[in-house]
């Protein structure tokens, strides 16, 4: 097994992943700025089909018109001489001092329509290069103390916008929808919307919810302590997942932004096996930070590392279903049994009531005294993970 990445295998990155400095609150840039082109066609020769991008990650913010142009034609030759495509797009709503309390909810109402009006200008760019989606992560729409965010205000605010949005693309004919981000905190001390729940949540208050999904990160799932493979099926199962960011973390800690497969290894595993078993067609983009310890050799050993744990891991999942031994267990296990609508075709409240084997004869101590077999079933996991 060569484990080479392919166009087919629908790998994407952000600009910004490869292109980090290293720059963090401790320290200045490690690394020289990498050129939009170069990224992509360094990534390109690694087997990468996408390239995504924040607004001011293509063209510097500030920059002219006629500058801005000579960028973007720049990017869209280099797009073409090497096939990649542009998947998603992004607007860059947190780096500019203006944007310090937020952007779609800042107090300040100028700064929310300023937001809006950078939003919609990269949407254009987006629709324009063929992107299907458009994430929102709202990394500062939040707060740092009790009465300085008016929550429930600030909900009213966001869901103005992104009303404002949706319309916007419905009425330009876009074929885009947009993938929200969850993350609970950094760089604001509590985030909005902070997990994929919340996400989803919020979605259906929309006036266009057909028009939204998430794009959970490994990473921000796990900052708040939470199963990254049972967000994402959660969201699967709402129709939602349209978009996710790969990378790797260790625990509750700082948004570490590991390549895909460091850290807690195992989620990666049960992420691929339900990302790969599950039907998910969308791109398998990695958002991740090659760490400030690396020059661009360690960067691109870094995006390559990424894709190659993928496709081992995909590899791993793959005969770990195929397992007769697997199947047993997972028969032993009784998926098989949960995968049994509860009730009969039909049943009623009072047809359950008149059932005398549902309760007045079921043996509750000889359910409850039935292993369930999981230890022999993770076990077998475990050894497909490791090789064995
Ligand atoms: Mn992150």
């Amino acid at each position: 097994m060569s484990y080479e990445p392919t166009p087919e295998d629908r790998f994407s990155f952000g600009l910004w992943t490869v292109g980090w400095l290293g720059r963090d609150p401790f320290g200045e840039a490690t690394r020289a700025p990498l050129d939009p082109v170069e990224a992509v066609h360094r990534l390109a020769g690694l087997g990468a089909w996408g390239i995504t991008f924040h607004d001011d990650d293509l063209v510097p913010y500030g920059t002219g018109h006629a500058e801005r142009e000579a960028h973007i034609k720049r990017f869209r030759q280099a797009l073409e001489t090497t096939g990649m495509v542009v998947p998603m797009a992004t607007t860059n709503l947190f780096s500019h001092p203006v944007f310090k309390d937020g952007a779609f909810t800042a107090n300040d109402r100028g700064v929310r329509r300023y937001a809006l009006r950078k939003t919609m200008r990269n949407i254009d760019l987006a629709a324009e290069l063929g992107a299907r989606t458009y994430v929102a992560w709202g990394g500062r729409e939040g707060a740092e103390s009790g009465a300085a965010k008016d929550v429930r205000a600030a909900l009213d605010r966001m869901k103005e916008a992104f009303d404002l949005l949706a319309e916007y693309v419905t009425e330009q004919g876009y074929d885009l929808r947009f993938a929200i981000e969850p993350k609970p905190n950094e760089p604001r001390g509590d985030i909005l919307l902070p997990t994929v729940g919340h996400a989803l949540a919020f979605i259906d208050r929309l006036e266009r919810p057909e028009l939204f999904g998430v794009n959970p990160e490994v990473g921000h799932e796990q900052m708040a302590g939470l199963n990254y493979p049972h967000g994402i099926a959660q969201a699967m199962w709402s129709g939602k997942l349209i978009h996710l960011d790969l990378n790797g973390q260790s625990g509750i800690k700082y948004d570490q932004d590991l390549r895909f497969g460091a850290g807690d290894l195992r989620a990666a595993f049960w992420t691929v096996d339900l990302l790969e078993s599950g039907g998910y067609e969308g791109p398998r983009h990695f958002d991740f930070k090659p760490p400030r310890t690396e020059d661009y050799d360690g960067v691109w050993a870094s995006a390559a590392g990424c894709m190659r744990n993928y496709l081992i891991l995909r590899e791993r999942a793959a005969a770990f279903r195929a397992d007769p031994a697997v199947r047993e267990a997972l028969r032993e296990s009784r998926l098989d049994q949960l995968a049994l609508p509860t009730l009969d075709m039909g049943e009623t409240p009072a047809a359950l009531l008149a059932d005398r084997s549902a309760f007045e004869d079921f043996d509750a101590d000889a359910a409850a005294a039935r292993g369930m077999a999981f230890e022999r079933l993770d076990q077998l996991a475990m050894d497909h993970l490791l090789g064995v």
